[in-house]
Formats: structure tokens, C-alpha cells, sequence
């Protein structure tokens, strides 16, 4: 069975956790303390120089990481529909699996992180305001977005809503985020979570 190394409280582990959801797929939990640096260990690093969860190991050891890259090979090794095969429309998932890692994820991850595992320096309190500022112009962007669309690339569920769920429907926690802002946001947070194969962020058993 493959093992995804993992943080519960990841939301980069828990794009591929949700997808394993949606795909059926067992994969076998390893958990790490990202507080306690367990992920540089020799062991972790031999898995993933970068020394950063999550990590999928595959059945035959090899290790998959960077959260949208797995889910790109899982969605693909499985033929998901979630990556459709038109060329434009595929484009337009990896629009939004890209804009996320630049625009969304150090803006709206990176505070959340800060605030909630007493993880604050002077610099990083230093540019909270601009990450802020610049994470509510992300938030804005995917509400506009769904204001005219039930999901992100038009209206059915893709890969781009898989990789921009984790980190929105819990942008409020450590209080920077407020997503009474965003309705159509909260919409599409709430049809996620109505899915019948829907895994809270928190549930260890995949
Ligand atoms: N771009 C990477 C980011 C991975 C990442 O930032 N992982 C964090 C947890 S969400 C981590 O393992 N941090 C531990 C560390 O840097 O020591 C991805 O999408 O997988």
C-alpha cells in the first residue's frame, strides 16, 4: 500500500488526502511534527531534500513531493476526470494548481501557520500585513470566480477545487481571514463538504 508522509493540520497533506477520498484509494498514514523538524531527519531527507511533507511513497519506494505534483500523478495514473484530457481544459487546471502555490498558499497557509502554532518572528510579524492584503485579493479572485460558476474551472468539480479547498475553508483560523466576505466562497465550501465521499481535514483514516 503507498504511505503518504503527512501533518494532519497540512493542507498541502491534505489536498492528496482528499483525493484519495474521492478516488477510493487506501494509502497508509506516517504523521510527522513539522513543529519539532521531524522532517529533517536523514530518513525524511532521503525521501525528500526539501524536508517537507507531504511525501507520497509509492509501492515500489519511489517518493513523489510538492502536494500539487502528486495529485497530478494520481489523478492521471487513475484517468480521473477530475484532469480532463481536452488540452484547454487541462491548461485551466494547471492555471489554477500554479496560481495557488504563488498567489493563494504563502498568503493565506503561511499566516495561518504563524498565528496558530505560535510560530511568529519580528520579520514574519513584520510582512503579515502585505500577506494579508495580498491573501484577500486571492480569496476576492476565486469569489468572483464562483460567482458566475459552481466550481473553479466552470461547473463541475476538477482538480483546481481538490487544491484550492484545503487551505480556503480554513483561512479563518488565527483570525486573519474572514470568510463572511466571500459568499460565494462559503457556497462552494459548503458543496465540497456535502460530497458524499467528503473527508474533514482532521480524519486520520484513509
Ligand atoms: N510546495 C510544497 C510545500 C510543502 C510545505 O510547505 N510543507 C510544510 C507543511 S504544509 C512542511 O513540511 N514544513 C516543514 C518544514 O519546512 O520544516 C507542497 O505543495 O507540497
Amino acid at each position: 500500500m503507498m504511505i503518504l508522509h503527512d501533518f494532519l493540520p497540512s493542507g498541502n497533506g491534505y489536498k492528496i488526502r482528499l483525493l484519495c477520498a474521492f478516488l477510493g484509494l487506501k494509502v497508509t498514514l506516517k504523521e510527522y511534527d513539522i513543529t519539532k523538524g521531524e522532517t529533517h531527519s536523514d530518513a525524511f531527507l532521503a525521501m525528500n531534500p526539501n524536508g517537507k511533507i507531504p511525501v507520497l511513497e509509492l509501492d515500489d519506494g519511489q517518493c513523489l513531493s510538492e502536494s500539487n505534483a502528486v495529485l497530478l500523478y494520481l489523478a492521471e495514473a487513475h484517468q480521473s476526470p477530475l484532469l480532463p484530457s481536452d488540452l484547454i481544459q487541462k491548461a485551466k487546471v494547471h492555471q489554477w494548481l500554479f496560481w495557488e502555490q504563488y498567489s493563494h498558499e504563502p498568503n493565506i497557509a503561511s499566516p495561518r501557520f504563524w498565528l496558530t502554532h505560535n510560530a511568529m518572528t519580528d520579520l514574519k510579524a513584520q510582512m503579515l500585513p502585505d500577506r494579508i492584503q495580498q491573501g484577500n485579493a486571492a480569496l476576492q479572485l476565486m469569489d468572483d470566480t464562483l460567482s458566475t460558476q459552481d466550481f473553479l474551472t466552470g461547473n463541475t468539480l476538477t482538480l483546481a477545487d481538490i487544491c484550492l479547498f484545503p487551505y480556503t475553508h480554513v483561512a479563518e483560523e488565527g483570525g486573519a481571514y474572514d470568510l463572511l466576505n466571500y459568499p460565494h466562497v462559503q457556497r462552494w465550501i459548503n458543496t465540497i463538504k456535502a460530497l458524499n465521499w467528503y473527508l474533514p481535514i482532521t480524519h486520520a483514516t484513509l
